[in-house]
């Protein structure tokens, strides 16, 4: 097998670009992706594929195929962990009584107590909430088609409003569609509980940016931890770097998480199915946009 590096497809000898019958992406949007005859299979090295599924990008007739991967969910849970329990045992205000010198801290809600709505129950939302609930949170979970789950209350997409309504932290692990594009907004966090921390690790789209400080000052969202943004890197004159109530993470929730002895053989295993005819593993519903 030969392997060609390039982002745009343009870029080839006019002669490889016969021979491709498929490309590894990541990272940028690629581009020229009509200019391989025989392309049968873009593989996304990663979980979210909505910038492949924007229009033009992949040619309509070739399947897209995403990574599964166990490692990039339990990466994922940690960091959700991390962020609820920071929140939960209210380590910033700890900190501050500390600085303060003042022996003794503030006092956290029971755990059982304490409302986690989890958005998206892919692969990587069903761990995270398997995690949360291992600990003793009360996990609720939403999700496009309803679902039953032990240990879980699930919503579907038309319970939106139940969903939201009592949580105390809400967590998107949404792909980025049609439908979710915007959906943590100012709406969304006024049917929260009052003061709701929100974890965003999904895309930053899913954020209408221009609501979110308003809704921290009101109060209705005690904080934010933001993983993924509209653009990133995030430019250094963006008003949610120095607001003391958000936490930006750079895209790094899954950092590190998915290395070549997981995710080689799915493209291996890919690369055998659409060179024999047949569909690949993971592949993406272009109509539901994940
Ligand atoms: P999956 O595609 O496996 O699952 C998506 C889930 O979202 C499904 O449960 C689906 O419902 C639900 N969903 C889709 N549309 C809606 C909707 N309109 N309303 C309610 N629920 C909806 O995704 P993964 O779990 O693998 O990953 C989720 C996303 O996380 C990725 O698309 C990516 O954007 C992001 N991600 C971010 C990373 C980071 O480093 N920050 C790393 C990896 C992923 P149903 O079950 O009914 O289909
Ligand atoms: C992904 C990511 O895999 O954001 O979607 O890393």
């Amino acid at each position: 097998m030969i392997v060609h590096r390039a982002t745009d497809a343009a870029d080839l000898d006019p002669k490889v670009r016969k021979a491709i019958i498929v490309a590894l992406v990541w990272g940028r949007t690629p581009r020229g992706l009509n200019l391989l005859p025989r392309l049968a299979l873009v593989q996304a090295m990663g979980a979210g594929v909505d910038r492949l599924l924007a229009p033009g990008v992949v040619p309509e007739a070739v399947p897209i195929a995403r990574i599964s991967s166990k490692h990039q969910a339990m990466a994922i849970s940690e960091y959700v962990l991390l962020h609820v329990l920071r929140q939960h045992r209210m380590l910033q205000e700890t900190l501050n009584w500390q600085r303060s010198r003042q022996w003794s801290a503030p006092h956290s809600l029971e755990r059982a107590k304490r409302v986690i709505g989890v958005m998206g129950l892919g692969e990587i939302g069903r761990t995270v909430c398997g995690a949360l609930a291992a600990i003793g949170f009360e996990v609720r979970g939403l999700s496009r088609s309803k679902k039953t789950l032990e240990g879980l209350k699930c919503f579907d997409s038309s319970e939106l409003d139940e969903f939201l309504h009592g949580c105390q932290h809400l967590v998107c692990l949404l792909p980025l569609t049609r439908e979710t594009e915007g959906v943590l907004n100012a709406r969304t966090f006024e049917r929260l509980s009052t003061g709701a921390f929100l974890i965003n690790v999904g895309r930053g789209a899913h954020l209408v940016e221009a609501d979110l400080i308003p809704a921290l000052d009101s109060g209705d969202l005690g904080g934010a931890t933001l993983d993924v943004m509209i653009d990133e890197p995030v430019p250094p004159d963006h008003a949610f770097w120095s607001d003391p109530r958000i936490l930006l993470t750079g895209h790094t929730a899954a950092a590190n998480s998915l290395g070549p002895d997981e995710i080689a053989p799915q493209i291996a295993e890919n690369i055998k199915r659409v060179s024999a005819g047949f569909a690949p593993c993971c592949f993406v519903d272009r109509k539901k946009g994940y």
